[in-house]
């Protein structure tokens, strides 16, 4: 009997090849001796553990969205919200990640459908969040006690640790995607969770147009004199889609008087940011719209880190590494890191792409890198 009762989860085979040994019944042995101590050799491995360029267990995917709208429908209709299950989202699960619900290696994706007059309760977690809405209103999020409006085109955003209900005030269901670092928080092994009030107060299920943060933060270039300088999230709740739109077809127009707005041309982009630093909405997730006028294409970029798009608006063809897709309003896909990604827009009219990623991560850690073919 060795040490080691049960079976040892390390198997080496000796093969010949390029810097290998010569496989002899002594490196047979040795390989065994590894097995038996839990050890794996790096010459067995190199090519494994450093690829020359990231290569993603994620799968480039695309979802429907008339289908995801279906199910979640059906799904409103007999499946209860409320303690315990938290929340009617449903996961975009990538082929190749096992089944389990992430989108990407670190970014979870979901469509979560409210019926009226519904109650999702209370709670907070450290995993960072946020709210967009390619359709539909009459769903308060309601943050810290402050309630939110959410509307077509608007980005909420959702910082760690503050708590937060919804409720639909409407007589129509409404669906909207969420988006989390869910897959990065579990990886890292950092989370922590707390449930809150199983109902907000009266006063917190209020309507109001805007939110207190939109008017504490919502002014542009302007920052309240009171508050804190630099704060790690976003503290502005809400950006609302009629900002987002004319920024975007103020590129546009600058670029068809001649002036330098876009990335390229007919390609305009903003990116949602906090408005205490510049930099991105959230620690983990970086957010953005982008804008591809009709018969324009954008140019192949690849990047360290994976994203999720969502189409708001118009139709076009998309490609991601080998795949490519016709896409419609509210179809997800997922560009996996370091695979080129490139979108054009059917002539005749514009199209509009939310995007989200990873990015911030990587340039935290000094480990972003950006490939664009021009
Ligand atoms: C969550 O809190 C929401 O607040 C959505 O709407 C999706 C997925 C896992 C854990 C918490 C929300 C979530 C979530």
């Amino acid at each position: 009997m060795t040490a080691n009762a049960t079976p040892s989860p390390v198997r080496l085979q000796a093969v010949a090849g390029p810097g290998q040994p010569e496989p002899t019944p002594a490196l047979e042995q040795l390989y065994r001796g590894f097995e038996r101590e839990l050890l794996v050799p790096l010459w067995t491995e190199i090519s494994g553990l450093m690829p020359a360029s990231p290569r993603s267990r994620a799968a480039p995917h695309l979802w429907r969205w008339q289908r995801l709208k279906a199910l979640a429908a059906e799904a409103g209709r007999i499946v209860p919200v409320g303690r315990g299950g938290e929340r009617r989202a449903i996961a975009l699960a990538n082929p190749s990640l096992g089944g389990r619900p992430y989108a990407t290696p670190t970014l979870w994706a979901a469509i979560q459908y409210l019926m009226p007059g519904e109650h999702a309760p209370e709670h907070r977690h450290t995993q960072h969040a946020f709210r967009f809405v390619v359709e539909g209103e009459g769903v308060w999020t309601v943050v810290n006690g402050d309630p939110v409006r959410m509307a077509r085109g608007d980005f909420l955003p959702q910082a760690a640790w503050n708590w937060h209900a919804h409720h639909n005030a409407a007589s129509e269901p409404m669906a909207w995607i969420d988006g989390l670092d869910i897959p990065f928080a579990a990886y890292t092994e950092s989370q922590f969770f707390e449930v809150g009030r199983h109902r907000i107060s009266a006063a917190e299920q209020a309507t109001p147009e805007r939110s207190r943060s939109e008017r504490l933060w919502g002014h542009p270039g302007l920052r309240p004199v009171s508050q804190p300088a630099a704060l790690p999230a976003t503290p502005l709740l809400a950006y609302r889609w009629a900002d987002t739109d004319r920024a975007l077809a103020d590129q546009l127009a600058l670029e068809d008087d001649g002036h330098a707005a876009t990335l390229s041309p007919g390609h305009a982009a903003v990116r949602f940011s906090n408005p205490t630093t510049g930099g991105d909405v959230l620690p983990t997730i970086r957010a953005e719209m982008h804008r591809v006028r009709g018969g324009a294409r954008t140019l192949p970029r690849r990047e360290v880190g994976s994203s999720v798009y969502q189409v708001f608006e118009g139709t076009g063809q998309v490609s991601v590494g080998e795949q490519r897709w016709t896409v419609g309003r509210g179809d997800l896909f997922v560009v996996p890191t370091w695979q080129p990604f490139s979108a054009s827009a059917d002539e005749g009219g514009a199209l509009d792409l939310f995007r989200f990623g990873d990015a911030p991560i990587f340039e935290a850690l000094h480990a972003q890198r950006v490939q664009v073919d021009a």
